[in-house]
């Protein structure tokens, strides 16, 4: 058995839990290997199956881990899971709450006939928090990509471009360099749009003297990589780099300060103190990080409203931001990896304001 399925097991022996239904895509592939876009894990005393339907069979034949076995599945794919379950007598299935929608959990009510459903936390997310050395050479693969890009578009952004050339210039760019995909829609806000926290690209053009924040990742081998960073078109005013250096000021001592045992909460607390005392502390309304992996936003959080203490392993962003409406904004993001005494900063990528 796998030690990630191991893991999985000794948490729901803790918890109770003989049998379980894993259909969350990012749990099913770091479970099992499966890359594809469609497939059940089930787990049970006896065994582990994969079900897929007769499109990823051979797929899964070459890619899933050993130790668990592979079943084409009829349509619907509850029939063949009933006959499962019943051949393996289970009676009580556990499935994943924070992914079933309540359509298909009828579904599985009406058509699973002689097993009952019980709802369970997203257990495998629970386990992927903490990234194993692998995850982490992906996460970084992952993170030179999105760094690269923003090299890139450095020298490609002059007046008159838009945000969505900016954007498309990046995603271009990525995927050339051997990203599956996007993480998310890449942010590109400039001028006063810059102090929108999540303005998606548009078709503003760049004028000399914006502010141009982009944020952006890569998607590599699943793993997602989160980058920010803000620059100006042309010479910085003083009040622009005023609020740039508060923000730096606050991203490095975030990263001079985390380590394993503080909780999301202090974590959070470390760059907010800077920006509070500097009394910009209600322009900053976003939490400071969440982690990263196969998923772009996963747990822990880092915010005020989560106090969850980190251990070593765990990767996070580290994104302070400060946005003054009708003016601008300003965010600067890195992943760390938490380590016992302190964290390692995996992104590259310069944090200087650059005046372009
Ligand atoms: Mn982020």
């Amino acid at each position: 058995m796998n030690n990630r399925l191991k893991k999985l097991n000794d948490i729901m022996k803790e918890k109770g839990i003989s049998s379980l239904l894993v259909t969350k895509p990012e749990n099913r592939r770091y479970l099992t290997g499966f890359t594809g876009t469609s497939g059940y894990l089930l787990i049970t005393p006896q065994k582990n199956i994969f079900l897929t339907d007769f499109r990823y069979v051979e797929q899964a034949n070459e890619e899933i881990y050993e130790g668990i076995e592979v079943v084409k599945h009829e349509f619907p794919m509850t029939k063949t899971l009933n006959e499962i379950l019943g051949d393996l007598n289970v009676s009580t299935l556990y499935f994943e709450k924070n992914y079933i929608t309540y359509e298909t959990y009828e579904e599985y009510q009406q058509k699973l006939s002689n097993t009952t459903l019980q709802p369970s936390v997203d257990l495998v997310s629970e386990i992927r928090k903490i990234k194993d050395e692998d995850e982490i050479d992906t996460l970084k693969e992952a993170i030179k990509i999105s760094d690269e890009a923003f090299l890139h578009i450095v020298n490609f952004i002059e007046e008159g471009v838009t945000e969505r050339e900016l954007s498309l210039e990046m995603e271009h760019f990525m995927k050339e360099k051997g990203a599956e995909k996007v993480s998310f829609d890449i942010i590109v806000a400039s001028g006063e749009r810059s102090a929108l926290p999540h303005g998606v690209a548009s078709e503003k053009k760049i004028k000399n003297g914006d502010f141009v924040k982009m944020d952006l990742g890569a998607c590599y081998k699943g793993y997602c990589s989160d980058i920010t960073r803000t620059v100006v078109l042309g010479e910085a005013t003083e009040e622009q780099r005023k609020i740039y250096e508060m923000v730096l000021q606050a991203q490095m001592n975030a990263i001079r300060s985390i380590k394993a045992g503080m909780t999301g909460k202090e974590a959070d607390e470390t760059a907010r103190c800077i920006i509070h005392k500097e009394g910009y502390g209600d322009k900053f309304g976003h939490g400071l990080g969440h982690g990263v992996g196969l998923e772009v936003h996963e747990s822990p959080r880092l915010s005020p409203n989560h106090e969850e203490t980190l251990k070593p392993g765990m990767t996070v962003t580290v994104e302070p931001g400060v946005y003054l409406p009708g003016w601008g904004g300003v965010r600067i993001e890195d992943i760390i990896v938490v380590k016992e005494n302190g964290c390692e900063v995996l992104t590259q990528a310069t944090k200087d304001l650059l005046e372009i």
